[in-house]
């Protein structure tokens, strides 16, 4: 049994559903703090649960025999320097909870997600190696860096079998934008469908590593799937499909809709998108098993405008 954590954000309402729709609905349990109000995501066994709560997470894990973790439950990097502490506390904390259980329990898998947001301001920024300078200044950068160190120290030290992805920033259409630096990504989609103008947080010429939704859940699973010799990297492998600026997304849009406009007011995310990689060498991911994405941005725009078309025609 699958158990995921965080199933209601961003990620993990997506990754739930994939998973439910592969294993089974009644073997994927959704857990999160807040239930689920989408109504798909519902469809299915749920658990009410703060990360935070070692004690609670263990009796779950035990009422439902769960064999492996998705553990998604964090705050983004806009968030997180909202509340600083609460961020570090709640990212690492829950991770080191989640891996302790595992080793305890003896967990068949764990999977956690990392993020670009683990380099910093010394990162090579063009084609980001998987091994290099990492001075993240965010403290979910900062949590997602030592989340890593973590997650390979428990595999060697304790055979743990954990498994990680640096994802770019994520773009889907079934949760509106959140607490990420890259969900101008997602908001400028819902502003197009809306008709109404967008400003953007981050100037012109802001380019980021950024993925479609439909190929973070395949490389997601993939990882998961693979057999565990392949798994070379166990800190947290380099993830790539296309890097974009703001401006590229509005040409975009305008493809499908031509009135559509774009501004520019740049805030406290711009420092923090500028301390991040603007496109990353994902090679070792392609060679240890096989990842290719099939997502580029003008599919992405197309598959995005239609699905937030038909969810505004269904309310
Ligand atoms: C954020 N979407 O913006 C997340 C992600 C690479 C960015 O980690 O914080």
């Amino acid at each position: 049994r699958i158990l995921v954590i965080g199933a209601c954000g961003q990620l993990g309402s997506e990754l739930t559903l994939a998973l439910r729709d592969k294993f089974g609905k009644s073997n994927v349990v959704a857990a999160d703090i807040n239930p689920p109000t989408q109504p798909d995501l519902a469809d299915g066994p749920f658990e009410k649960l703060n990360i935070l709560d070692a004690k609670r997470l263990g009796e779950v894990v035990d009422a439902h025999k769960i064999t492996q973790i998705y553990h998604l439950a964090a705050l983004l990097s806009a968030t997180g320097e909202k509340n600083p502490l609460f961020a570090w506390e709640l990212n690492m904390d829950g991770l080191l909870y989640v891996l302790e259980l595992a080793k305890e329990k003896k967990l068949h898998k764990v999977y956690w997600p990392s993020s670009i947001a683990a380099f910093g301001p010394n990162t090579p920024r063009q084609n980001t190696p998987q091994h290099c300078v990492m001075d993240p200044n965010t403290v979910y950068g900062i949590s997602k860096q030592a989340g890593e160190r973590w997650c390979e120290y428990y595999f060697q030290k304790f055979g743990v079998d954990v498994r990680s992805l640096r994802y770019p920033g994520l773009i889907g259409y079934k949760t509106p934008p959140g607490g990420g630096t890259t969900d101008y990504a997602v908001d400028i989609y819902y502003k197009a469908v809306d008709k109404v103008p967008f400003t953007s947080f981050l100037q012109k010429g802001t380019y980021l590593p950024m993925m479609y939704m439909p190929d973070a859940i395949k490389a997601t699973i993939d990882l998961m799937e693979v057999e565990a010799e392949r798994v070379k990297i166990r800190s947290s492998y380099n993830l790539s499909s296309m890097s974009f600026a703001p401006e590229e997304v509005a040409a975009s849009i305008q493809k499908v809709y031509p009135d559509f406009t774009i501004s520019y007011a740049p805030d406290f995310r711009q420092k923090i998108a500028d301390s991040w990689p603007m496109s990353i060498d994902d090679s070792q991911a392609r060679a240890d098993w096989g990842w290719q994405h099939q997502y580029d941005l003008d599919a992405m725009t197309h598959d995005m405008i239609h699905n937030l078309e038909k969810m505004k025609a269904s309310v």
